[in-house]
């Protein structure tokens, strides 16, 4: 299976959000580094500045297969084959309303453009890779879809990407993506047509990687996933937890480097001027500390007892956090950490009141300001000796 970083292109529909190019290489040598095997860096027609992007990354080389987003048109091809891509990712809706209200078509007229699309990329560029996604898949008539598909995979595409344009699936019920993949891959078997499958699974019901997952786990080939993941409205899957879910939980055996992730999400999110939530999974803030009294004295004895992922896979570290929460198995550990001795259970017990004081000022404690606090209870202790 392999992961396609969709930041560049549907990232950049996150609204306010713009990279600029110089930024777009960093991020995609980053995504490069770290061993995602394509990078969708974005919809040549959009400007001439996504353009000149495509063109400087396709020109660096990188181990990653770029893809360039594409309508399906003629003049949209010929401009992601002149921007030196090796992977483009045409589009087309299949849904009767879509088609009929807004585009005034039938449903052959539909397939004609796409067929003709296809053959057209793939007589200009033998050797390209097109990726053809019936957008809005899962919402759309099953024949359309499977009828359209078939017609691409004849005219030459190697990829058919189920969309779930507006995150309407749900594992477990009749809107389930495990059951769409084993469906639709059926129905292709059945005309003799093995393309790879392909899901790009939007998050506004916050399932998008529980999708992706049941997507993987009946077979899909490739998953579109993005920084943080950024794009329209909820955006799509987030890159960091997909990748140590497939690593950690399903073994997959690819060779991506996560240690790599902390420093992609940094940048990302520097450039995008949008925030790591401090409570996103695998690279928030907080995901790997520890706060609660109960907690800390399991976790310094054992992180794993209140952690089921070793933040070492992702080059971080488990942390304990000193504000109102704090336990006094959580003072003698800070203790530990700045390599005081360990006092009388009176002394832990004033740090630990003031420790809590300061915390139900909405404030946390770092070890810095913690060392004070020690040494203003030794010291007042000095005093009371020499009284
Ligand atoms: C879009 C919609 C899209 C397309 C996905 C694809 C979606 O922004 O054009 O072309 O594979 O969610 O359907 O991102
Ligand atoms: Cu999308």
């Amino acid at each position: 299976m392999k992961i396609l970083d969709s930041t560049l292109r549907e990232g950049e529909q996150t609204p306010g959000v713009y990279f600029d190019n110089h930024i777009k290489m960093v991020i995609a040598e980053l995504l490069d580094e770290i061993g995602i095997e394509f990078i969708e860096a974005g919809h040549p027609v959009v400007s001439n500045e996504i353009c000149q992007g495509l063109k400087k990354i396709c020109s660096r080389s990188l181990n990653a297969t770029v893809c360039a987003h594409s309508r399906s048109l003629i003049e949209d091809i010929d401009l992601a084959i002149d921007c030196g891509v090796d992977f483009v990712g045409v589009f087309y809706c299949v849904s009767n309303g879509r088609i009929m209200d807004v585009y005034k078509k039938n449903i052959d007229m539909v397939k004609c453009q796409i067929r003709d699309v296809i053959n057209y990329a793939k007589r200009k560029k033998p050797g390209l890779i097109i990726r053809f996604t019936p957008e809005d898949t899962v919402r759309s008539e099953f024949e359309n879809v499977y009828g359209i598909a078939a017609e691409a995979v004849k005219a030459g595409a190697d990829i058919i990407s189920i969309a779930d344009t507006t995150g309407y699936m749900m594992p477990g019920t009749c809107r389930s993506m495990y059951d769409y993949v084993v469906g639709l891959k059926k129905k292709l078997a059945e005309m003799d047509l093995f393309p790879r499958i392909e899901v790009h699974c939007h998050d506004d019901r916050g399932l998008a990687l529980a999708n992706a997952l049941d997507a993987f786990r009946a077979g899909a080939d490739i998953i579109d996933a993005s920084v943080m993941g950024l794009g329209e409205r909820a955006g799509i899957v987030d890159l960091a937890p997909l990748l140590v879910i497939l690593k950690e939980d399903f073994k997959v055996t690819n060779n991506w480097n996560l240690k790599l992730l902390p420093e992609l999400y940094e940048t990302v999110s520097k450039y995008s001027k949008i925030p790591i939530q401090v409570n996103l999974p695998i690279t928030g803030e907080n995901v790997f500390s520890h706060c609660a009294g109960i907690h800390t004295q399991a976790a310094v004895i054992n992180p794993l007892h209140y952690q089921s992922i070793d933040p070492g896979i992702v080059e971080r570290k488990t942390k304990i956090i000193l504000d109102h929460m704090a336990g006094y198995s959580t003072i003698k550990y800070a203790l530990e950490q700045i390599g005081e001795k360990i006092p009388d259970d009176a002394i832990i017990y004033d740090i630990l009141n003031t420790v809590k004081q300061i915390g139900r000022k909405h404030r946390t404690v770092d070890l810095e300001e913690f060392r004070h606090i020690v040494k203003w209870y030794n010291y007042h202790d000095c005093q009371a000796v020499k009284k």
